[in-house]
């Protein structure tokens, strides 16, 4: 079959899913001549297999709010594919949720998981609930409501989910808690645990501090670093969090966060008890980066994205598509070296042929944002092992993923003096799961 056949095939059968649609296209436009070259993965049908998911579930959230009227959202979970472990992947609270948006993620995640070289599974989930606005109590009976489908669908040799956009360590906490008074067990079954039960050390910086290990990598490869670099940064949630951490350390200044109302500049850069601020904006459920530029005095651009400034590096750490063509343009023209994905899917195909074309460092977040469920897969082991490691274990064995898969990536990806993560991660992540599916016969 040829490839826009494929992929027209996909789409045919995927009415509506543009978010999935585009995540395919893009793993197919990397691996379809590997693919095409071994007789052995397309007999098996191989690729087409892999953009079919397992299962999807999808189920009635009911619960009450604090005025007692009765409100009823959607769950899903998406357990995509399990040839190299459990399915393994977070859960998304946002109104923009859709089957699309979650299966793109789950997508994603296949490759990812892979790339981390820990046995897990591609899987996603969440729900069309918005946190925004909701008191605590709320978020509560939201998830106890939410697990009480799913409990029976997950477990920790099955299923093991974990956190994402509106899903933090509160939120699983309160799912936790539900999954274990239905199952009556205290497992592993979730990722992103409190300290004091399950958790481990460093998971909750470690997407954001992966992103600046990977970064740090990619601007070695130009005999670069972080030290006295202007760091542009979007989203306030937990993977910028942990990014103006690392950077900070490494020696950088980080000027902008980001939320859905607009960007902030802080010419001083963002350290100190500045980002300890960004915490308490997060459990403010008020969804607003506005209110740092008043705790701050700094100026806030109403509906804007922190692209036109003028940066060295860009960490895009939201949501999906924040970083179009001409947010692109606008680093290339500044002269900004290197662009990598904290996020899932940040930059547009449009923005990323702009920043490839122009030979400017750019990773995608699969390869670049694996570091939390690296780390979700280090705090598996060690509910397995029934033992904590130290923060300093957990730290270098993070730190070491993320150099091997920047190793991967190069490895995979290298054209001439350029690299192309791209393709690097998809074909690097994709062998892994392409032969685990052979092995394991038509299933
Ligand atoms: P948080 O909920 O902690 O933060 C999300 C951030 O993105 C917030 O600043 C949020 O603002 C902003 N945001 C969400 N939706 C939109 C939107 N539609 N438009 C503009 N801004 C938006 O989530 P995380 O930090 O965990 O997740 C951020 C990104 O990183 C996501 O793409 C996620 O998939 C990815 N990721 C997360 C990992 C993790 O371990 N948590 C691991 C790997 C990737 P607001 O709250 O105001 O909506
Ligand atoms: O997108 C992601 O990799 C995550 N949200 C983390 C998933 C996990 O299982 O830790």
């Amino acid at each position: 079959m040829e490839k826009q056949a494929f992929l027209d095939d996909v789409a045919a059968k995927n009415p509506a899913q543009s978010e999935f649609l585009q995540a395919v296209h893009e793993v197919v436009e990397s691996v379809w001549d590997v693919y095409q070259s071994n007789p052995r993965f397309k007999e098996a049908k191989i690729l087409e297999r892999m953009v079919e998911p397992e299962r999807v579930l999808m189920f009635r959230v009911p619960w009450t709010n604090d005025k007692g009227e009765v409100q009823v959202n959607r769950g899903y979970r998406i357990e995509f594919n399990s040839a190299i472990g459990p399915y393994k992947g977070g859960l998304r609270f946002h109104p923009s949720v859709t089957l699309s948006i979650l299966k793109f993620l789950g997508f994603e995640q296949i490759f990812k998981n892979s790339l981390t070289t820990l046995p897990m599974g591609g899987g996603k989930g969440g729900s069309d609930f918005n946190p925004k606005g909701k008191s605590d109590n709320e978020i509560m009976r939201f998830c106890q409501s939410f697990m009480s489908e799913l409990f029976r669908h997950i477990g920790p040799n099955t299923d093991v989910p974990a956190g994402d956009i509106g899903v933090g360590g509160r939120e699983v906490g309160y799912l936790y808690g539900m999954y274990k008074k239905l199952r009556n067990e205290f497992t592993g079954v979730l990722t992103g645990k409190g300290l004091n039960w399950g958790g481990s050390l460093i998971r909750p910086e470690a997407t954001g501090f992966g992103t600046v290990y990977f970064a740090d990598e990619m601007l070695k490869t130009k005999n670069e670093s972080f030290a006295g670099k202007t760091v542009a940064i979007s989203g306030f949630g937990n993977v910028a969090w942990g990014a103006v951490q690392k950077v900070n350390e490494l020696g950088g200044k980080v000027v902008t966060l980001s939320g859905p109302d607009g960007y902030i500049y802080d010419e001083d850069g963002i350290s100190g008890d500045k980002i300890d601020y960004m915490l308490e904006m997060r459990a403010s459920n008020r969804d607003v980066v506005e209110d740092y530029a008043e705790e701050y005095d700094v100026p806030f651009y109403e509906g804007r994205h922190p692209w036109e400034v003028k940066c060295d590096i860009a960490l895009p750490c939201a949501t999906e598509n924040e970083l179009n063509e001409k947010d692109a343009q606008n680093l290339v023209d500044n002269g900004c070296l290197c662009v990598t994905e904290g996020a899932n899917m940040p930059c547009t195909p449009e923005a990323i042929k702009i920043l490839q074309r122009n030979k400017i460092l750019y990773a995608p977040g699969k390869a670049a944002n694996a570091g939390g469920v690296a780390t979700s897969g280090l705090e598996m082991s060690q509910n397995s092992l029934r033992f904590n490691w130290s923060r300093e274990e957990v730290d270098e064995k993070l730190h070491q993923i993320m150099k091997n898969i920047h190793e991967q990536c190069v490895r995979y990806g290298k054209d001439g003096d350029y690299v192309d993560y791209v393709k690097g991660a998809n074909v690097a992540g994709f062998m892994k799961v392409a032969n685990a599916m052979l092995d394991q016969g038509v299933v």
